[in-house]
């Protein structure tokens, strides 16, 4: 070999290794975080690429399987990762894309190339990140094979076989490196949602996914496949709520380059939940694709209800909230070379995008609505509802302000504050009935513990107009004890305690006061939430005494290990709690207020599942029974067990 080709192949080398070194030296930057959420993302980074393959119209299919240990494998039958030489790297393409950082789909064709945001950082990056990765491609008759170790090649790439089917493909096997990450455990749920999400996007594509890391226990699956796309994802988006006409709206276009899709439908409920995606990719703090699309909506209803004269001329136009009032819709664009912007990267800032939407939305929209007038009266006869209700909501806000501004915001009287002026150190109860509330006042640490007692059910804002929800007393307290504000005057600084703590008796009309409030806190004040501001208190199931001492337990299965322990001929020693009220507050105290001492759940909220969340909230409040009941079963998944 000549010495000098080693030479420059020494040099690329080093290079390349520099490359990948960073990424473990800063993989936050890569990905996100290295927290659970980071975790996750290097597998939707490797099914993303298979996605891709799959808009390029080559690949049906993707099998994810997680095994023991945490390892997992991503295959796809596409056309095979290619495995020639790549003359510019002067090794084969297949290992470039897995050591060279963002090499992946530089070359070869077709498809759209995402290049922000947290995804779209190339499988070089999971390479970096993984303790082990293998990679397996069958193209052409012959399968290769290549191994990394922490982003380093192993082994060349080799032919490992041959086999005579036709078919092809790729598969990547990697375990999650846990000197990066502070979590290694997959979260089946978590994936589960995203891949749903990925199949409603890629209309025609299947995902699906196997779970063997607790055989005994059974192998848990998912199977995703919808030919109807992201028409499908509003009609399932909406299931749980009553739509108040049949047909999905749907738009389709490519303008200025941007590929353009919308499916939308109105229900009778009150909230808005668009969705809004780039090349696949959530964008929760929306952008230029969201704007154009509310802007045609805006202009076309208005023209719209004045030319059919379902608004009178003395009238005021409706606004884009009266007319996105029960909207539940998906905006989803392809665009070349996204730019995303904001704090969290999660805005699009492509100008083109905003005329592109407005222009497909706007043409689509008209025809339809020449062809379904029945609808586009509904959707105009609901909009102004919302913009009568909206006058009416605003006046009950602008009274509560006008209020509070004249008593100083002085605080809700059945508040019973902490002393600690530092809202870091200080936590709010929310607490189920009077009673209850009463012992948790005498219990309580007064320095940095607040109570603040709500009577009875809370107003499910689920099924409540503005006007009414504003005018609620115990929402007002909560509003005024955050000291947040709420709407567009809310204010994450202003707030006065650095847990909010839902404490409600351990039984279902419990769960289901803690729901009504998580849905309060969900829709109007999400930041709470995502900032990781909200826990649910766990009270003890049962109290067992025996010679003076005393246990507690929290769950069936502990009561039954305590009496194993214990004895189980003493069951009457035992106290069922029916309710914090039984409780006297010392011991309140010590078994769900105490900081050293008690398990607090902190609710999450995964921004890249917002969907799914959105709809577990509609399930499970909103007026149909059998989709709560089906939800109830497979358990909510949006409480995550944290020992504070
Ligand atoms: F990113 C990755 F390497 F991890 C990965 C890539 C993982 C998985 C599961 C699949 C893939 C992948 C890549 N599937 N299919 C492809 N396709 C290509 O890389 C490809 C194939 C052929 C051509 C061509 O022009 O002939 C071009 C490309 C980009």
């Amino acid at each position: 070999m000549n010495p000098n080709m080693e030479n420059e192949y020494g040099g690329d080398q080093i290079q390349i290794l520099e490359g990948l070194e960073a990424v473990r030296k800063r993989p936050g930057m890569y990905i996100g975080s290295t927290s659970s959420r980071g975790l996750h993302h290097l597998v939707y980074e490797i099914v993303d690429n298979a996605v891709d393959e799959a808009l390029a119209g080559y690949c049906d299919t993707i099998d994810v399987r997680i095994d023991p240990g945490n390892v997992v494998t991503v295959s796809d039958d596409g056309r095979g990762i290619p495995v020639d030489i790549n003359h510019k790297a002067g090794k084969s393409a297949l290992e470039v894309v897995f050591t060279v950082l963002h090499a992946g789909g530089k070359f070869g064709g077709g498809g759209y190339k995402v290049s922000g945001g947290l995804h779209g950082v190339g499988a070089s990056v999971v390479n970096a990140l993984s303790e082990w990765l293998e990679v397996e491609v069958k193209r052409e008759g012959k399968v290769y094979h290549q191994k990394y170790e922490r982003g380093k090649t192993i082994t060349k790439v080799e032919e490992i076989g041959t086999y005579d089917d036709n078919t092809t493909g790729s598969k990547v096997t990697f375990l999650p490196d846990d000197q990066i990450f502070e979590e290694v455990e997959f979260d089946f749920e978590i994936l589960k949602n995203r891949f749903r999400e990925m199949a409603f996007l890629t209309k025609g594509l299947r995902i699906r996914m196997e779970d063997h890391r607790n055989e005994e226990e059974g192998i848990k699956k998912c199977d995703f496949h919808y030919e109807g796309g992201i028409n499908e994802f509003v009609t399932y988006l909406n299931k749980g709520k009553t739509p108040i006409y049949d047909d999905v709206i749907y738009c389709e276009g490519t303008k200025n380059g941007v590929y353009v899709e919308v499916a939308m439908q109105h229900n009778d409920g009150f909230n808005e939940s668009v969705y809004s995606f780039v090349n696949n990719i959530t964008t929760p703090e929306g952008g230029m694709h969201l704007e154009g699309f509310r802007r045609a909506l805006t202009k076309i209803f208005n023209e719209y209800a004045r030319e059919k004269k379902l608004l009178k001329d003395n009238e005021e136009n409706l606004t884009g909230e009266d007319i996105r009032e029960g909207l539940t819709a998906i905006v989803s664009i392809k665009i070349e070379n996204p730019q995303f912007e904001g704090q969290t990267k999660q805005k699009l800032g492509n100008s083109e995008a905003r005329g592109a939407v407005d222009s497909i939305v706007t043409e689509n929209l008209k025809v339809f609505l020449e062809q379904n007038p029945s609808t586009g009266k509904a959707i105009c006869e609901k909009s102004i509802l919302a913009q009568r209700a909206r006058d009416a909501a605003r006046k009950a806000r602008d009274l509560t302000r006008r209020k509070s501004a004249l008593d100083g915001l002085s605080l809700p009287g059945k508040l019973a504050d902490c002393s600690d002026n530092d809202p870091k150190n200080c936590e709010i109860y929310l607490v189920e009935g009077d009673s209850a509330g009463g012992s948790a006042k005498t219990a309580r640490d007064r320095a940095n513990q607040a109570i603040l007692p709500l009577r009875g059910k809370i107003l499910n804002v689920e099924k409540a107009r503005l006007d009414r929800i504003y005018a609620n007393e115990e929402i007002k307290s909560m509003i005024t004890a955050f000291g947040t504000g709420i709407h567009d005057d809310f204010d994450i600084t202003k707030l006065r305690y650095d847990k909010i703590i839902i404490m409600t008796d351990a039984d279902v009309d419990g769960a289901h006061i803690s729901t009504l409030l998580l849905t309060f806190l969900y829709r109007f004040m999400p930041e709470l939430i995502k900032q990781g501001h909200v826990y649910l208190a766990n009270p003890p199931l049962y109290k067992l005494e025996k010679n003076k001492n005393v246990w507690y337990a929290y769950s069936d299965e502990e009561l039954n290990k305590i009496l194993m322990e214990v004895g189980r001929d003493d069951k009457n020693k035992i106290q069922r709690y029916k309710g914090l009220g039984e409780m006297d507050p010392e011991q309140l105290w010590d078994t769900t207020m105490d900081p050293e001492k008690r398990i607090l759940k902190r609710v999450i909220y995964d921004e890249e599942t917002a969907s799914t969340i959105d709809m577990t909230f509609t399930i499970l409040m909103g007026d149909q029974v059998e989709p709560r009941r089906a939800f109830i079963e497979e358990n909510a998944k949006y409480v995550q067990n944290l020992d504070v």
